[in-house]
C-alpha cells in the first residue's frame, strides 16, 4: 500500500519508545477553529500580535474580550476532528506518547489524549488579575463584555499566554523533558514562528529525535525536518493510525 510516510519513518516508529505530537492551530483547522496566520486568521483586520498582548488588553479590554468571546463561542461549538481522535487512539501503541500543544482549545483532551502539555494555556479557564480567583466560561458568558471578579472587582482575563509573557513553567518543563527524550516528533499544523515553542522541535532533534512535519504548507521549521508530509493533518494522522492498527508498524 502506498503511504504518505516513508518506510524509514515506519521502521523508526516500530522501535520507538517515545513519540510526541507537537501541534499548532492547523491541527484544529479541520474542526472549524480559525488559524492565526492563514487567510482565515485575521479577525477584523487585527493581527494576533495586536490582540494577544497584555498592553493591548489593558488599553482596550472590551476589544480583546470581544475577540476572546467570539473564539470561546466557536471553540465551545466545535468537535475534535479525526486527527485529534487518532492521536488519542495511538497513545497506547507506544511505551510513551505525549502531545505538546500550542493550542488553547482543549480539543486534544476532549478527544481522549491523556498526556497533554499545554504551552499557551487553555481558553476554558479565566482568572482575576488582582486576586487570582478562577472564573468559569459559563460565568464569563453570563456577564458583561468586560468581566469583573465577583470577589474583588478586579479585571478577569482568559488563562492563555500572551506575547511577552512567560510560558507556564510546569507545562514548559514537562514539554522539554518529553521532547528531549523523543525518538520521533510529529510537528503537526504549526507555522513554527512563535518562540519559545518553536525551539522545542529543534531541541528534540539535537537530542536525537527524528522530526516529521505534517502541514499543508512550508513553515519556519521545514528546513529542520527529517521528513515532510504535505497534507492536511487529519488525513495524514488517520493514515498513520490505520498503519498502526493494521500492524504494518509493529
Ligand atoms: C494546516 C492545516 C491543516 C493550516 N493541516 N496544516 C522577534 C523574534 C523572535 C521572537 C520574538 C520576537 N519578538 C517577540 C518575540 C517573542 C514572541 C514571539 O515568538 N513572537 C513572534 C510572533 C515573532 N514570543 C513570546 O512573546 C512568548 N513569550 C516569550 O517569549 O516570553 C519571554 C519571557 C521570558 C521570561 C519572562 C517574561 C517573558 C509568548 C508567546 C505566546 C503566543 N500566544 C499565542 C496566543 C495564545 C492565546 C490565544 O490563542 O489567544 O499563541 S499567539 C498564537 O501563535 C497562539 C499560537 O499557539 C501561536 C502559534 O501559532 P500556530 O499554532 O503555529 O498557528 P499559525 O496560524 O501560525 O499556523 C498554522 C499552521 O497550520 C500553518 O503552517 C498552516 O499551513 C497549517 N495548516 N490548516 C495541516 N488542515
Ligand atoms: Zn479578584
Amino acid at each position: 500500500m502506498s503511504s504518505c510516510f516513508s518506510d524509514g519513518l515506519l521502521i523508526r516508529l516500530a522501535s520507538a519508545h517515545t513519540v510526541v505530537a507537537f501541534t499548532g492551530a492547523g491541527m484544529s483547522a479541520e474542526s472549524g477553529v480559525p488559524t492565526f496566520r492563514g487567510n482565515d486568521g485575521i479577525w477584523k483586520n487585527f493581527k494576533p500580535e495586536e490582540l494577544a498582548d497584555l498592553n493591548a488588553f489593558l488599553r482596550n479590554p472590551a476589544l480583546v474580550w470581544e475577540w476572546y468571546l467570539a473564539r470561546k463561542k466557536i471553540i465551545s461549538e466545535v468537535q475534535p476532528n479525526p486527527g485529534h481522535y487518532d492521536l488519542a487512539e495511538i497513545e497506547n501503541r507506544f511505551p510513551s506518547f505525549a502531545v505538546v500543544t500550542q493550542n488553547i482549545d482543549n480539543l486534544h483532551r476532549r478527544a481522549g489524549s491523556t498526556r497533554v502539555h499545554e504551552l499557551h494555556g487553555n481558553i476554558e479557564r479565566n482568572y482575576c488579575m488582582k486576586c487570582g480567583a478562577l472564573h468559569s466560561n459559563a460565568e464569563i458568558f453570563a456577564h458583561a463584555v468586560v468581566p469583573k471578579c465577583r470577589t474583588c472587582g478586579g479585571l478577569v482575563r482568559p488563562d492563555v499566554v500572551w506575547f511577552g509573557e512567560p510560558l507556564p513553567m510546569d507545562e514548559w518543563d514537562g514539554a522539554v523533558r518529553v521532547m528531549e527524550s523523543a525518538d520521533v516528533v510529529l510537528s503537526v499544523g504549526t507555522s513554527g514562528v512563535v518562540y519559545p515553542a518553536s525551539e522545542l522541535p529543534v531541541r528534540a532533534r539535537r537530542a536525537g529525535a527524528y522530526l516529521v512535519e505534517i502541514n499543508t504548507d512550508t513553515t519556519e521549521l521545514t528546513d529542520r525536518m527529517d521528513e515532510v508530509v504535505r497534507a492536511p493533518c487529519s488525513g495524514a494522522l488517520v493514515e498513520l493510525a490505520d498503519n498502526l492498527k493494521a500492524g504494518r508498524i509493529a
